[in-house]
């Protein structure tokens, strides 16, 4: 058993990337400040900083030190909050509580909540291009890095996801047809966050694709964790409404396979990210304590 302290390096890799946000989104140089409150609240309402950690641990296994991975870990955090705005609004879950608060468009309003994801959307790819970037990384892993998440984000990624969950409601789903959605909507953004990590710093072709396989599992096994957590887990460590997805008459692992078996799924999902974690070596410890910690998260 790794003694490895898994909260310990979550809540340092979040600093790191709320310290590197807060300047992204400097209040002083943006208006209208509605909208900028807006963004504000909910990229800075707490959430766990899961994408940003796996860039960073992705970035530490393959050369020692994560740091390389922040701006793209950062992005990653804006585009999953911009996310997180438009599937709270009426029109698609209508969530009234969201990391424990009123959900932006309860607080700001439907309108400015729109805003404020399109404008986190947008701004996370105007950082990532900003003049300090291209003096920091290489174009090549700049434009690899930009391909990576504006896929994970669109059409053939994220977005696609959500559109399937969003047509599926109330039908039943056979297993491809969930995973589908799940790697889509879920996975596509924590993949993106360590392909980018690994790039920043400058893994081989063979890193890479270790590094896709173990992000695979854990995309898929943090959205099994949260179909189980929306069936057993409690409104107060979830910060969200449980039940949610049964209100919604939504496919989840649970509903498909039964409680039990979703249960047996997310172990092996995390047996085998694990697995391909291992050509790393030591330095692929935190990518290892991220998958255990995802399989067995209560929020
Ligand atoms: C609106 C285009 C568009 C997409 C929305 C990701 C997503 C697609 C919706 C979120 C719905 C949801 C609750 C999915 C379950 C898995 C998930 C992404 C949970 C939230 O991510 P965490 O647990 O949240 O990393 P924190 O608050 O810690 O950032």
């Amino acid at each position: 058993m790794s003694d490895f302290d898994v909260n310990a390096y979550l809540l340092r890799c979040a600093a790191l990337a709320e310290d590197f946000a807060g300047n992204v989104l400097r209040p002083e140089r943006q208006l209208p400040s509605e909208l900028y409150s807006a963004m504000r609240y909910s990229f800075f309402a707490g959430g766990k900083r899961i994408r940003p950690a796996l860039a960073y641990a992705a970035a530490e296994a393959v050369s020692g030190d994560g740091t390389s991975s922040i701006p793209f870990g950062v992005a990653i955090e804006m585009i999953h909050t911009y996310s997180l705005i438009h599937d709270d609004l009426p029109s698609m879950d209508d969530d009234e509580l969201r990391r424990g608060k009123p959900t932006c468009h309860v607080k700001y309003g439907e309108a400015m909540a729109i805003l404020a994801g399109d404008a986190l959307l947008a701004d996370a790819f105007a950082m990532l291009t900003e003049e300090g970037m291209a003096g920091r990384y290489p174009a090549d892993t700049l434009i690899k890095c930009i391909k990576e998440i504006s896929l994970a984000a669109g059409g053939v990624g994220m977005v696609a996801g959500q559109a399937v969950d969003i047509l599926s409601e109330g039908q039943t789903l056979d297993l491809p047809a969930l995973e589908f959605l799940h790697t889509h909507k879920t996975g596509a953004l924590i993949r993106a966050s360590v392909m980018t990590g690994g790039l920043s710093a400058k893994a081989s072709a063979s890193e890479l694709e270790a590094l896709g396989r173990y992000a695979d599992r854990v995309g898929l096994a943090f959205q099994v964790a949260d179909d189980i957590l929306d069936v057993v887990g409690d409104t107060e460590t979830l910060g969200k409404p449980v039940g949610s997805d049964e209100g919604l008459s939504k496919a989840t692992y649970p509903s498909v396979m039964g409680l039990a078996e979703a249960r047996k799924r997310l172990v092996e999902l995390i047996d085998e990210a694990n697995e391909f974690t291992i050509p790393f070596g030591e330095r692929g410890e935190p990518l290892r304590a991220i998958a255990t910690f995802v399989g067995s998260r209560n929020n």
